[in-house]
């Protein structure tokens, strides 16, 4: 098994890292004024920083660590490379070396026979499972509210589509014996709050949830063992939902006879209880549930805002769609501001869980064109052409434009 990378190695980068974005040295600010990106929105300004095992990616913070996926990446294929996923973390006490020997998993709670779990027994508790599927943070794209949504302001880059590997968490809730009773399952991580009272990130699912085949304890991504900042050495993947469930270096699952009422659940996290998950600005909803489901959404990959193009001339435009699950049963696009609509072609399905690959074509005359893309997905859920609001600025889904120029 490849190990983990050596504590003092992380600390060097990631202080290097820190230095490179501290302001004051001449040399180390030019270095990081010729690496940085300025997001489409108010205060968008960014640096490009490498992490350990990460290439240059979009810093929201360093303490810790949020990291955001240069649009770019998506343009590379339909798997995101685990050196450009995008990192989100709410504490900044993470680990940054875990010896894959000694970790244990702990399964306890209401069950007939707690256990602890290393890697190789766990590997060893059932043929292992491989699922491509996207993670996608609640805030993702929360930059571009307005009013202005508080929270971490992201563009369109805190998503990722990988493939999985691991055992369903069937196999380990099985094993221990589920009492009769049972309501939720609790995951913890090996991160931690600051000393004091801040409240562990500690997340629930509904049991039925927990028990669903494609629920699943991975310790791979694309192949390789997670990197540190996406959760090494197991993190839970809750396919089509959001990734605030997806707990990295997953360390204690509680089987809960009651519902879990812990702050991450019971006072974050949570959207208006209505069908668009959205209120009118200065309002706040009459009843509230835990945000669950991706809704739909679609981008283009191919060209950027601003991009230059040869007028007369046949150009492919290609992109990305998903959804929480159903699967993504058409793309439109439009290339005159959505007054006419075209089908695209959809790529190869790599499972309901992935991002979609589509493509379609038009011959720009001179001038400025407004393209735009929508998709639908399996259940008739599309795209909405002005964005639903909501106070934490989640499951942002409006049609996407970008703004090309043909000459
Ligand atoms: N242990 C731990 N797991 C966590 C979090 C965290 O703060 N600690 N954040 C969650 C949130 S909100 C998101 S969006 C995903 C992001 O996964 P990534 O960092 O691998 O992209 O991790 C989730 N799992
Ligand atoms: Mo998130």
């Amino acid at each position: 098994m490849k190990s983990s990378i050596p504590r003092r190695e992380f600390l060097k980068q990631a202080g290097m890292a820190g230095v490179a974005t501290a302001l004051g040295s001449p040399a180390l600010s030019a270095l990081a004024d010729s690496r940085s990106v300025t997001l489409p929105f108010e205060n968008g300004e960014r640096d490009l920083v490498a992490f350990p095992q990460k290439r240059p990616m979009i810093v929201l913070t360093s303490r810790p660590p949020q990291l955001e996926t240069p649009f770019s990446v998506f343009g590379e294929g339909v798997l995101t490379p685990n050196d450009a996923f995008f990192v989100r973390y709410h504490w900044s006490a993470i680990p940054t070396s875990i010896d894959p020997q000694s970790y244990r998993l702990k399964i306890g709670g209401h069950v007939n026979m707690p256990l602890e779990l290393s890697l190789a027994e766990l590997r060893q508790l059932a043929d292992p499972i491989e699922l491509v599927a996207v993670n996608q943070c609640s805030g993702n794209s929360r930059g571009h509210f307005a009013p202005r949504a508080n929270g971490g302001q992201l563009s369109n880059g805190a998503m990722g589509n990988a493939r999985w590997t691991g055992v369903p968490l069937k196999k380990v809730l099985e094993r221990v014996g589920i009492k009769a009773g049972a309501v939720q399952v609790a995951f913890n991580g090996l991160d931690t709050p600051p000393a004091g009272d801040g409240p562990d990130f500690v997340k629930s699912l509904n049991i039925d949830h927990a028990l669903e085949e494609e629920v699943m304890l991975a310790w791979q991504m694309n192949g390789e063992d997670l990197p540190m900042l996406n959760g090494y050495p197991l993190r839970l993947v809750v396919p089509g939902y959001y990734g605030t469930y997806w707990i990295k270096h997953l360390s204690d699952i509680t089987v809960l006879d009651k519902p879990f009422n812990g702050f991450w659940v019971a006072s974050a996290y949570r959207i208006a209880d209505n069908a668009c998950a959205c209120v009118t600005p200065g309002t706040t909803p009459a009843k509230t549930v835990p945000i669950n489901r991706f809704n739909v959404r679609s981008f283009i990959t191919s060209h950027q805002d601003g991009a230059r193009l040869k007028a007369g001339k046949q150009v492919v435009v290609k992109g990305i769609a998903f959804d929480g699950g159903y699967g993504i049963t058409e793309v439109a696009f439009s290339a005159d501001g959505g007054k006419s609509w075209q089908a695209a072609t959809l790529g190869k399905d790599m499972g309901k869980y992935s991002f979609r690959e589509w493509s379609a074509s038009f011959k720009p005359g001179k001038g400025e064109h407004t393209l735009m893309v929508r998709a639908v997905n399996r259940i008739g859920q599309s795209q909405p052409s002005t964005a639903l609001w909501n106070a934490a600025g989640y499951m942002r889904n409006v049609v996407e434009t970008t703004r090309v120029i043909a000459a």
